[in-house]
């Protein structure tokens, strides 16, 4: 907070010729006056001032003092620049970093006296230019105190090329044409090209998919330069193209997925499974997607994929007539003639789903206030929404409403 301090009417001080001092201040004749204390503490305090000097009508020496207690109960954050130091960086990005003291509403830094930057923490200071650079942060606190770092003054003298790593292709053989390019660099840069095959760089400005190419072997280098000239390169990466038929299993979930603190059907409830199938192959394909829920077939569906397109197929596991446990959820894309690679076609999902008692919420064989308590916190959220718990959508429609509430409460205080 801001706290003034008046001091009081001192009517036997002197004015003129003779000098008043108040504090540190020269004010060379009687006055009133105000100035601003800033405290960057809560707590207590005691303001004491004093003002001496000549009497005029006797001339002697006079001492007066005014004093106010202050109570602070809300200064403002203080702020402590961790990094940058006031040293020199050899890279054109420097972390920022700082402690607060309490909770705050608002935070920002003005770079090199900038307009203020919104940051919500710890964030990184990029593009910066080779030379020198000021920083300070700001916050507000939750009662609109602003509080002010320390200024850092640091150096940028930028010696480090950008790291580039190509995520994809991989170094393994396709069969689809349109191979994504994907690469991360771990700075800032102005210019960004791939060579492919030795060839002519092509400019990019970010991830892209490479050029349809000819059958056979193919090699991949990316350069990125930064914002001062220093120029990077991936490692080669050496990959294949070759006509051929290949689908594959991408990834297999289910309504529960995500679940604590484990995925929960209720015995004779249904759970929906999820497979991600992708024609990774150079020819349209036509094939079986099958689902099974340990070694037991529950689901077929036939699909249709172009060169390189994915699917999601829907599949339900009706739970009726299989005994309380855990399940592992599988998925299979059928061979297609001369598959290329059968090794991709089988994936198991990520978790086991745990059958038990309707209403067992939390699978720990029972259903009692816990499993309510589980109910209500989710109590008329749908699909999609955030308070949304499938575990809690005991008949897995989508939403957790009164129905969800009946199939466990019929079976309160039952357990395994
Ligand atoms: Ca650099
Ligand atoms: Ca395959
Ligand atoms: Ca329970
Ligand atoms: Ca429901």
């Amino acid at each position: 907070m801001w706290a003034s301090l008046t001091l009081p009417p001192q009517a036997d001080l002197i004015s003129g010729s003779n000098p008043v001092y108040v504090g540190d201040l020269y004010i060379g004749e009687m006055t009133t006056l105000n100035w601003t204390v800033v405290f960057t503490d809560d707590g207590i305090f005691y303001l004491n001032v004093k003002a001496y000097g000549y009497r005029m009508d006797t001339g002697a020496y006079v001492e007066e003092t005014g004093y106010k207690s202050v109570n602070v109960v809300d200064a403002p954050p203080n702020i402590f620049i961790l990094s940058p130091e006031n040293s020199t960086y050899s890279n054109s990005k420097v972390a920022l970093s700082f402690t607060l003291d309490e909770t705050a509403d608002w935070i920002g830094y003005s770079l090199d006296d900038q307009a203020n930057v919104t940051i919500t923490g710890n964030t990184t200071l990029s593009y910066l230019t080779d030379g020198t650079h000021s920083i300070v942060v700001y916050a507000n606190d939750t009662a609109g105190n602003m509080g002010r770092s320390d200024m850092i003054n640091f150096t940028i003298q930028d010696i480090i090329t950008p790291a580039v790593s190509v995520l994809s292709p991989l170094n393994k053989t396709y069969g689809v044409t349109a191979i994504p390019l994907a690469f991360t660099v771990d700075e800032s840069v102005e210019w960004m090209v791939f060579s492919l095959d030795e060839q002519a760089n092509v400019t990019i400005s970010g991830n892209t998919t490479l050029p349809e190419m000819s059958e056979g072997s193919h090699n991949l280098v990316v350069y990125a330069r930064d914002i001062v000239g220093n120029t990077g390169a991936s490692s080669i990466v050496y990959f294949s193209f070759m006509l051929m038929h290949d689908v594959a299993v991408l990834n297999v979930s289910t309504s529960k997925t995500g679940c604590l603190p484990f995925e929960i059907v209720g015995q004779g409830y249904n759970l929906t499974v999820f497979v991600k199938v992708k024609n990774e192959g150079s020819y349209t394909e036509i094939f079986n997607v099958t689902a099974y829920s340990e070694s037991s077939l529950f689901g077929q569906m036939e699909v249709t994929l172009t060169s390189g397109q994915s699917e999601i197929v829907t599949f339900t596991w009706d739970t009726t007539g299989f005994a309380k446990g855990n399940y592992t959820m599988s998925g299979v894309a059928l061979l297609v003639p001369d598959e290329y690679n059968a090794s991709d076609n089988e994936r198991y999902a990520a978790g086991d789903v745990f059958v038990t008692i309707p209403g067992d919420l939390d699978g720990d064989k029972d259903v009692d206030i816990f499993d309510i308590v589980r109910i209500s916190t989710a109590y008329m959220t749908t699909i999609g929404e955030p308070a949304y718990q499938p575990n809690s959508d005991v008949d897995d429609n989508g939403i957790i409403n009164i129905f969800d509430v009946v199939i466990a409460a019929t079976r309160y205080g039952q357990s395994w």
